[in-house]
């Protein structure tokens, strides 16, 4: 099955490696989609964002309380992340979303839009007051993960309500041609969720 996600990351101007960096997973049950914003930027950033990658992708059958916490273990060398994580169950569609750090998450819904908060802290230095939301997610609603160094107002609903032409990595491509910031790494993840199960 295809699912529809993708994401893009630029490094700050004159930087060969971004401090941002995003990656996603598909277990067959369940899509594990992060963004990690490792603290300044070059190339100790990108380690961080590296690390908390990494020790994602080895613990993506654990629940998100548990995986924020082996990613502050083990990235205790490093300057550490802003890190946003979905868990998203391909069957029920139901979500645990978890931040740390300044960093941003929001789902576009019909009704109204979802803006996730973060806890305060770093992780790889301590986090907290961390409480993972959970959502339902139905049919055609985005959510979006993307960094600091992306403008916090960016007109997302007039971006997705235009018919979807281009797929996920162009828009998200798009986004941070026009809102990244010039004195930052950048980095957007977008998901739009589909209905595999048949009814
Ligand atoms: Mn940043």
């Amino acid at each position: 099955m295809a699912v529809t996600i993708g994401y893009a990351v630029r490094p700050l101007a004159g930087e060969k490696v971004s401090g941002d960096q995003c990656e996603w997973w598909n277990t067959g049950t369940h899509i594990v989609a992060a963004l990690a914003d490792g603290l300044g930027h070059g190339e100790q950033a990108a380690y961080a964002a590296k690390a908390a990658l990494t020790c994602i992708g080895e613990n993506l059958e654990r629940p998100c309380e548990t995986i924020f916490s082996k990613c502050d273990a083990q990235l205790r060398d490093t300057r550490g992340v802003a890190l946003a994580l979905a868990i998203i169950e391909l069957d029920s569609g139901r979500m645990t979303l978890g931040a740390v750090g300044n960093i941003r998450a929001m789902l576009l819904r019909n009704s109204r839009d979802i803006r996730f908060g973060g806890a305060r802290g770093i992780v790889g230095g301590g986090f907290s007051s961390f409480t993972p939301e959970t959502v339902l997610l139905t049919r055609g609603e985005v959510l979006l993960l993307f960094s600091d160094g992306l403008d916090e107002f960016i007109p997302l609903r007039e971006i997705f309500s235009e018919p979807p032409t281009t797929s996920v990595h162009d828009k998200a491509q798009r986004i941070l041609d026009s809102w990244a910031r010039a004195n930052d790494d950048a980095s957007v993840l977008i998901y739009r969720h589909e209905e595999f199960k048949s009814t």
